[in-house]
């Protein structure tokens, strides 16, 4: 696939792969709680590309490894600025799920860890329980051996995956991200304002942080922190940025 070829040269080129950052605040402050890593592709032809249009045919190819490396090495590149600038936020990685099918990867966080003196606490990886629970027993032991070393998991597009309660007795976890979906329907669906409050109580009861995605308006806004949501993250906050504004934006706020 000519995609895949490109996709080697970019990795190679350093460039090419870019991540952008979006602050998670809390509900009640407006403080920022966090930050999410999202990849963008600079591609010299074919313009920006979204993780969506290249992010499938990189899950299942053999370059899988290459590109989480460069991820988590990109990623906490940043985190590592930050703490030099005094920005003390953990950072968010998305990890595709068949990448914790490879027994190295905690040695290989750790490396990084180690690469750019992050502490593990500072990491939060957000990996997606559908593809996950297939292949539980195998990734059990990467995602405890991760937790050992102290860096932080998260749950992401929590609700929309395949027995997602199930994951939470298997797995212990310190966030819970709330879909898009569910935020964007909470006004006019019971259904999904039940679903947000139910994820808000479990995560409560559980003692896990509850991140809201995709939040968009102020009634969104509002609507969650009456349900007591403590975090969020959408456009109504702030959208994605590239990682030399975000010490400007943050840095007073923090
Ligand atoms: O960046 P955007 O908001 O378009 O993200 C689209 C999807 O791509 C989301 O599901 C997000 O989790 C995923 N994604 C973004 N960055 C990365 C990444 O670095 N690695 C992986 N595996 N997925 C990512
Ligand atoms: O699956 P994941 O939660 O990682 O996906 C995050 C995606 O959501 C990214 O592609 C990001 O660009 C996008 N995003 C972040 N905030 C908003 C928002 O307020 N509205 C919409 N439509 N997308 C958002
Ligand atoms: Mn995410
Ligand atoms: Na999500």
């Amino acid at each position: 696939l000519a995609l895949l070829a490109e996709l080697r040269e970019a990795l190679a080129a350093d460039d090419q792969l870019v991540l952008v950052l979006q602050p998670a605040v809390d509900l009640a402050t407006g403080a920022p709680t966090g930050v999410e890593a999202l990849i963008r592709w600079r591609h010299p032809r074919r313009g920006w590309l979204n993780p969506h249009e290249f992010i499938r045919p990189v899950e299942n190819s053999e370059q899988l490894g290459t590109f989480t490396r460069y991820v988590l090495d990109k990623a906490l590149g940043v985190a590592a600025q930050w703490a030099r600038d005094g920005l003390d936020l953990p950072i968010s990685v998305n990890l595709s799920a068949r990448s914790l099918l490879n027994p190295r990867l905690p040695t290989e966080i750790a490396d990084a860890l180690r690469r750019h003196r992050v502490p593990a606490r500072r990491l939060v990886l957000e990996i997606t329980e559908t593809v996950v629970m297939s292949e539980l027993e195998v990734i059990d032991e990467v995602l405890g051996a991760l937790r050992t070393m102290g860096v932080q998991l998260a749950v992401d597009d929590f609700g929309t995956g395949f027995s997602s309660l199930t994951f939470l007795t298997r797995v212990t976890v310190d966030e819970l991200k709330v879909d898009r979906s569910f935020v964007i329907r909470m006004a006019d669906s019971p259904e999904a304002a039940a679903i947000v409050r139910s994820t808000v109580g479990l995560g409560q009861q559980l003692g896990l942080r509850v991140v809201a995605e995709g939040v968009e308006t102020a009634e969104q806004r509002s609507a969650l922190a009456e349900l007591g949501c403590t975090a969020a993250q959408g456009y109504h906050f702030f959208k994605p940025m590239p990682a030399d504004k975000i010490g400007a934006v943050l840095g007073g706020l923090v």
